[in-house]
């Protein structure tokens, strides 16, 4: 066992790892090391454990060892187990979409008071975009009918495809779609499918299999758009705003409250109470109530709110270590169970607030859309009165934190480039691109994995990438980890950029001289939902250039992908024509037939393939010439 298992270069963890040490705190790094050697077999995707018959594993090249008990060999099993795992991407962003439209549908029935149309402009043009009438009628009866075709795009069972993928699709994605037989009429609907088809003898065809999973990944984008699109009409479209990174965030002055997990829903409620209740804190000695961000409700606030963002995934645990952290109030997705475990050791309280969300021995609030700011309210108090029991010789708080700008919604990338171009906004872009003063368009997505050190690859193929004039937009805790790292500002620009990103940037903030800040290095899109801002940005660009997405020179990657999430996404991606690197193995080595799907077939079929890359260096250089030679067959098109 190694001595020092720290698996992270993320300076602040660093330092509040050095506190888990001196304490003997149990924390993911130390649990990491105790899982190795991890399981071949699970790793090359060849157990199964879909019927009670099994586990089967594919323990030979050939004979019965070379199937499962039921004959199933190692495509079907690989295929079965990766397209569950978007089955269970789907279902998870689908579920904080419904949440999101359940509290627009309370709010259409005035059952709720303490949420609003904050964007009525987002309101008018999401319902024209899916051909509800807005003529003279009430913004909360558009809204009505939005939320009514949102819950139907979650039950459809027959005659038209989801509103939500469908009304954002350009004409040659919806035919392909179409074509190959991959459109999702509904979310439920799919993945239930989805499982249905890869139970104990159903389908054993691995291509068949595949087909069904891209289309469960595209009920993922469904759900991904209503999430992103309704929080918008919520909460506000994110603009460009100047905030804070990293764990100095915390403040041994204030009370201290991190949401963590994904919902705005909850997390902006939050917000909201934490201004009101300020007298409340200053009562117990506090100067105040600071809220800080972990995982996507982090920036999901982040981009509205410019809330601090405090940590992403891998290093969520950190924050209690601070000793100043009086609540963790946590919804869905990615939360670690451990967060309990250590701050039994602290005075930390961690709230559930999620009928499918509980940790045991964590307090569980339920929230309620009806009650929203009553039950925030009530989650504020509780760390008001944790506040008074924490223990002096346990503060130790790092000092680590970052400037960074965040906030580039599509609305605001469009405003930036319509002050150069009113006409043709997009242009401005694909211009930049046809001349050579920037490679392409590099959407940077995903989470953090202790396969890699925590955020080593995001940064290391950032910092290639804009070295060589690429613009990049980033969601999730891949924009965590450049906003830890200072890399989300402009001075990263001067450090790090490409001459010709560098002057791209520049001439974009001349001609926009209302913005508050200047440029950073590389534009926040948001949370991971988010990444439907990044298709959005993909098919303006594609209308630009009167073309199908697999010609645009825009790729993604998401070095560090963990969650069944990621996988879903990158499945999109690819099925939306683009280039996907990732930078940790999903589990199908076991099968050439499916890897050489993923990384080569799938590109025949949709324009878009899977690059497995782990070393950065590579990987970066491979999704570079991936852009170049689409801006080179551009060029000579033209
Ligand atoms: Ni995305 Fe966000 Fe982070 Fe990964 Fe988890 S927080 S929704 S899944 S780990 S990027
Ligand atoms: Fe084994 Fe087939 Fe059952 Fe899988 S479905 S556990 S391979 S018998």
């Amino acid at each position: 066992e190694p001595k020092n298992p720290l698996r992270t270069t993320d300076p602040g963890t660093i330092e509040m790892y050095k506190v888990a040490q001196e304490n003997n705190l149990e924390t993911v790094f130390e649990r990491f090391v105790a899982q190795q050697p991890q399981c071949g077999f699970g790793y090359k995707g060849i157990c199964c454990r879909i019927c009670l018959a099994g586990p089967c594993r594919v323990k030979a090249e050939e004979g019965p060892a070379s199937r499962g008990i039921c004959g199933a060999t190692a495509y079907t099993i690989v295929s079965r187990n990766l397209v569950r795992m978007i089955a269970g991407g789907a279902a998870s962003h689908s579920e904080h979409a419904r949440h999101v439209l359940h509290t627009v549908h309370e709010l259409t029935e005035g059952k709720t008071k303490d949420y609003e149309i904050k964007s009525p402009a987002k309101l008018h043009k999401l319902a024209e975009k899916l051909g509800i009438e807005t003529l003279n009628r009430e913004d909360m009866d558009i809204l009505a009918d939005v939320a009514e075709l949102a819950y139907e795009d979650f039950g459809r069972f027959k005659d038209r495809p989801a509103a939500f993928l469908d009304s954002f699709l350009i004409e040659p994605r919806r035919g392909k779609f179409k074509h190959t037989n991959i459109m999702p009429r509904s979310i439920d609907g799919t993945v239930t499918e989805l499982m249905a088809q890869t139970a104990q003898g159903v389908d054993a065809d691995p291509v068949n299999i595949i087909f069904g999973g891209l289309k469960g990944s595209l009920a993922d984008l469904v759900g991904e758009y209503i999430g992103t699109n309704l929080s918008d009409v919520l909460f506000g479209i994110p603009e460009p705003i100047v905030s804070e990174a990293n764990l100095g965030v915390i403040q041994e002055s204030m009370v201290n409250i991190a949401v963590h997990g994904h919902n705005p829903v909850l997390s902006e409620m939050v917000v909201a109470a934490a201004r009101e209740l300020k007298a409340e804190a200053q009562k117990v000695g506090a100067k105040g109530v600071n809220i800080v961000g972990i995982c996507c409700t982090g920036n999901e606030l982040l981009m509205r709110e410019g809330v601090y963002l405090a940590t992403s995934s891998a290093s969520q645990e950190m924050a209690i270590l601070t000793g100043v952290l009086d609540a963790m109030v946590v919804d869905i997705q990615c939360i670690y169970p451990s967060v309990q475990q250590l701050a039994d050791c602290y005075h930390t309280k961690i709230i559930t607030t999620e009928a499918i969300m509980k940790i045991p021995s964590a307090q569980h609030l339920a929230f309620n859309a009806e009650t929203a700011m009553e039950d925030a309210k009530t989650l504020v108090r509780m760390a008001i009165a944790a506040y008074k029991f924490r223990d002096p010789k346990k503060i130790a708080i790092s000092s680590e934190r970052n400037s960074l700008v965040a906030g580039f919604s599509i609305e605001a990338l469009t405003e930036i480039f319509a002050n150069v171009n009113s006409e043709r906004p997009f242009s401005v872009l694909t211009d930049a691109i046809l001349s050579g003063q920037i490679k392409g368009v590099v959407q940077m997505a995903g989470c953090n994995n202790l396969k890699r050190q925590q955020d080593e690859s995001h940064v290391s193929i950032l910092k290639e990438l804009v070295k060589n004039d690429v613009l990049v937009v980033a969601t999730g805790c891949s924009a965590g980890a450049f906003a830890k790292m200072g890399l989300m500002n402009s001075e990263a620009v001067d450090k790090y950029a490409g001459e010709g990103l560098k002057s791209f940037l520049r001439m974009l903030e001349k001609a926009n001289p209302q913005l508050a800040t200047k440029l950073p290095l590389v534009f926040h899109l948001g949370s991971c939902v988010d990444n439907s801002r990044g298709m959005d940005l993909l098919q303006a660009m594609a209308k630009e250039l009167k073309v199908d997405t697999p010609k645009v020179p825009f790729a993604a990657s998401a070095p560090e992908a963990m969650h069944e999430k990621a996988v879903a996404i990158g499945s999109y991606c690819v099925s939306m024509g683009i280039p996907t690197h990732v930078g940790t193995m999903p589990y199908l080595e076991g099968s050439d037939l499916i890897y050489g799907i993923a990384t080569q077939i799938a590109h025949d079929v949709f324009g878009g393939n899977f690059i497995f890359e782990v070393d950065e260096k590579i990987a970066a250089q491979k999704i570079i010439n991936a852009l170049e030679y689409r801006s080179w067959k551009l060029r000579i098109h033209k």
